[in-house]
């Protein structure tokens, strides 16, 4: 069979092409950037209670942010139009070089909850927690922004996350 030359470079550049597909994908994933997809470790929830603000111990704690264990912190976010809580009215505090896990649900319609200029990046889903842990470094100002369109009001559904010194932190929601 003869194969002309153009044909086997085709051939040829679809196999690297693939290939470095695969590769990128793969060191994204286990290399240093640390890409992992959010499953659904989070649970649910009953969303008309998130909606009148009930909040039920574990599931789904009063929004703020809490100590449980050693450098590890957690925090509790409802989305809802157009606001996060907390993050809009008041910015979320969390310290400098600690592990943070995120519990993130919606009292209304779909949202995305973004951490700009990180790789944190989620849906709020009604009746869904989206559960994910992140490390945080130096102090710094993070922006919070909704990427999933939720309503009129969706352009301005933004928030704040700031990593402050950890001798000035104060945990919202207290500890344990
Ligand atoms: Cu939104």
């Amino acid at each position: 069979m003869n194969v002309h030359r153009f044909e086997k470079v085709w051939i040829a550049a679809s196999i690297v092409l693939v290939v470095a597909w695969i590769g990128t994908v793969t060191y994204g994933a286990v290399g240093p950037p640390g890409i992992a997809m959010v499953d659904d470790a989070g649970g649910t929830v009953d969303q008309s209670a998130i909606a009148n603000n009930q909040f039920d111990g574990p599931t789904f704690r009063e929004p703020g942010v809490y100590e449980v264990g050693e450098n590890h912190y957690a925090v509790y976010v409802v989305a809802r139009q157009f606001t996060f809580t907390p993050g809009s009215a008041e910015p979320i505090q969390v310290p400098a070089n600690s592990r943070v896990t995120f519990y993130v649900t919606s009292a209304d319609v779909i949202h995305g909850f973004e951490v700009v200029g990180t790789n944190v990046n989620a849906m709020a889903i009604p009746g869904q927690v989206t559960k994910m842990t992140v490390e945080f470094g130096e102090p710094t100002t993070y922006g919070v922004v909704c990427h999933e369109y939720c309503g009129a009001g969706h352009h301005t559904m933004a928030g704040t996350i700031e990593v402050v010194p950890s001798e000035e932190f104060q945990a919202t929601g207290g500890s344990a």
